[in-house]
């Protein structure tokens, strides 16, 4: 079977290459990545020789009609990802998440593939600190921010075109990842490579924000158990009961990497910023028979934490620009 990859040399896309090609031999995989600052050839690097790479825009209809029309299964990863760069800049976040989302699902119409797609539990908005609840497939769409607006639109496209035009289709959102590949503007990678750096962390506020951690691995465990056995027009919750406030994540990662406890800067806050997600991955467990592997996330970030020692070269050229980008800001 040819899958299509789209983002496969992002974070999440990369690791869900690796996996399919390790794991999942049936699939002859095609990758299209417009490489942008969050997209990287070098984390393609060891699987290079077995797949096929396509420099290329998601909202390209040409490239886009081509290359789906050579595949059987397309997974939509390639987005624009990050919550502070869609408050400094919204307009990449309509191109690719909404215009890219729309010129894949209509060259999916056109040829037939099978189509999933890549989503976050953000779509959601947030919830209280407080509160008990997590989210569920059936969690009315509250997003926060610009990012996750577009998510929210690409999403409704998704469910419009199963609905509407009766494609092949499967969503999944996930909370937050963590792992190797992921870029240094993101709140794990940038804590740990500011202690690699000898610079001091920085946590948003009061750092009481809740995310619920998975590691990357599983989210790509779970979308393929999607593919093999997910219900078309269905949504699937990927989380691993992983929550956390970044007080926690931090503190872990500073005693993890030996610093005293009080070794960060608490900076200006994000606009907006989301309380708290967590996730009801209950449909995924019990329909899908998906399990997590990763249930100990103090291991799963010491793990991390040595994959950032040990490729200093990977993420050492994109480290001056990102902090001085959130310097300007104050962060
Ligand atoms: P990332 O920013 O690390 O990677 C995105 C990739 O998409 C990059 O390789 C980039 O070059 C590529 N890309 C961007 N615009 C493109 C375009 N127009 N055409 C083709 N390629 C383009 O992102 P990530 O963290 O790996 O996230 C991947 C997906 O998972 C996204 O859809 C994101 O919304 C979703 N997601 C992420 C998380 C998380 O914690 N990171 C959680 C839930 C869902
Ligand atoms: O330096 C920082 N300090 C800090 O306190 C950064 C970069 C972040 N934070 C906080 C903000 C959040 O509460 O850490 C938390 C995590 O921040 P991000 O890594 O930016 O992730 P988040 O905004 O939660 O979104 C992530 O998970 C859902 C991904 O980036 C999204 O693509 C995904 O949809």
């Amino acid at each position: 079977m040819r899958m299509l990859v789209t983002g496969g040399a992002g974070f999440i896309g990369a690791n869900f290459v690796h996996q399919t090609l390790r794991e999942h031999p049936e699939y002859e995989v095609t990758v299209l990545d417009a490489l942008t600052y969050a997209g990287n050839p070098a984390s393609l690097d060891a699987v290079r020789d077995d797949i096929e790479f396509v420099h290329g825009s998601v909202a390209d209809a040409d490239v886009v009609d081509r290359l789906v029309g050579r595949c059987d299964v397309v997974v939509h990863f390639a987005a624009e990802s990050h919550n502070d760069n869609s408050l400094r800049d919204p307009a990449p976040f309509l191109q690719t998440n909404v215009v890219g989302t729309f010129t894949l699902l209509e060259a999916v119409r056109r040829h037939g593939a099978r189509y999933h797609h890549i989503s976050t539990d953000e779509v959601y908005g947030d919830l209280e600190l407080d509160d008990p609840a997590k989210f569920t497939p059936e969690t009315p769409y509250n997003p926060s921010s610009p990012y996750s607006s577009t998510k929210a639109g690409s999403d409704l496209l998704v469910r419009a075109w199963v609905r509407s035009f009766g494609i092949h289709a499967t969503l999944s959102n996930c909370s937050n990842n963590y792992g190797p590949y992921q870029h240094v503007e993101k709140f794990i990678p940038r804590q740990v490579t500011n202690v690699l750096s000898g610079l001091r962390p920085k946590l948003y506020g009061a750092g009481e924000n809740v995310r619920d951690w998975i590691h990357v691995d599983d989210h790509n465990s779970a979308v393929h158990a999607i593919l093999d056995r997910g219900r078309s027009g269905e949504t699937y919750l990927i989380g691993a009961d992983g929550e956390k406030n970044n007080r926690e994540v931090l503190a872990l990662v500073l005693e993890l990497t030996g610093q005293p406890a009080d070794a960060f800067d608490s900076v200006t806050d994000r606009a907006g910023h989301d309380l708290r997600y967590a996730i009801d991955a209950t449909k995924l467990r019990t329909e899908l028979g998906w399990t997590p592997r990763y249930t100990e996330f103090r291991d799963g970030l010491a793990a991390t934490i040595d994959w950032y020692r040990e490729h200093e070269a990977w993420w050492r050229p994109l480290k001056d620009g990102v902090e001085a980008a959130y310097a300007a800001q104050g962060q």
